[in-house]
């Protein structure tokens, strides 16, 4: 999969290069190219908002730099092109399984208030948000979407970590972890994951995940 990120702010993606993230990109599963929004701006001093029309508060993203950079990463349209925007459609473990199957992806990080209408009208295809709060950039939304989608990815989680995790793919939360020492702090291990009776310690983990759902994510229950 191959990944450009439009950024006023390139540097913040650096932290992909780092851990599993980096082993994979090394090994060529998949890559992320920033792209400086800014170097496609036609204005003498580079500049990128302007005031909204119509009034009100903050700045806008100007339609040139993000077309002209959009339109240079992929001219003949083959990527997906996903804008970061709290407005956009909610991510949810389903979408980032049907996004790790794409071969391109684009990823637009506006700022301020976001980007002019036309650009989204224009040339996005998805407006995606990570969750119903406001960051400063859509930066960090895109390095969430990065990271996780590309985790489903075959060949990116080495044999350590599995895809398949309890939380979400059952429609409940995990149950509780535990590993050495079997007493911490004066914390037992629950006697039951030592039982050795793995019909039982499947029993414990479902009670426990119902447990845990029922308290933390009702919401997941009702539905
Ligand atoms: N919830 C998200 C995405 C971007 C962002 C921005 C309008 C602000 C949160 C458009 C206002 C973009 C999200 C940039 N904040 N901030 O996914």
């Amino acid at each position: 999969m191959k990944i450009d990120a439009l950024t006023l702010f390139p540097e913040i993606y650096s932290s992909l290069n780092t851990g599993i993230l980096k082993k994979a990109q090394d090994s060529g599963l998949f890559s992320v190219s920033p792209v400086q929004i800014r170097d496609f701006s036609k204005d003498k001093h580079k500049k990128c908002d302007d005031a909204p029309f119509g009034g009100g508060a903050g700045m806008v993203m100007t339609p040139q730099p993000l077309h002209d950079a959009i339109t240079y990463v992929d001219p003949n349209h083959e990527a997906k092109r996903i804008y970061l925007s709290p407005k956009g459609k909610k991510l949810s473990q389903e979408l980032v399984i049907e996004l790790s199957k794409e071969s391109r992806i684009v990823l637009v990080s506006g700022c301020y208030e976001g980007i002019d209408q036309r650009v989204i009208d224009l040339d996005i295809d998805m407006e995606l948000s990570i969750g119903d709060y406001v960051l400063t950039s859509g930066d960090f939304a895109a390095l969430v979407v990065i990271d996780s989608v590309v985790r489903y990815i075959p060949g990116v989680l080495g044999s350590e970590q599995s895809t398949d995790e309890e939380s979400f793919s059952n429609g409940l939360l995990e149950y509780p972890h535990y590993t050495r020492p079997q007493e911490f702090m004066g914390i037992k291990v629950p006697d039951v994951l030592f039982s050795g009776n793995h019909k039982e310690i499947k029993e414990w983990r479902s009670k426990k995940s119902l447990e845990i759902t029922k308290a933390q994510r009702p919401d997941l229950l009702k539905e």
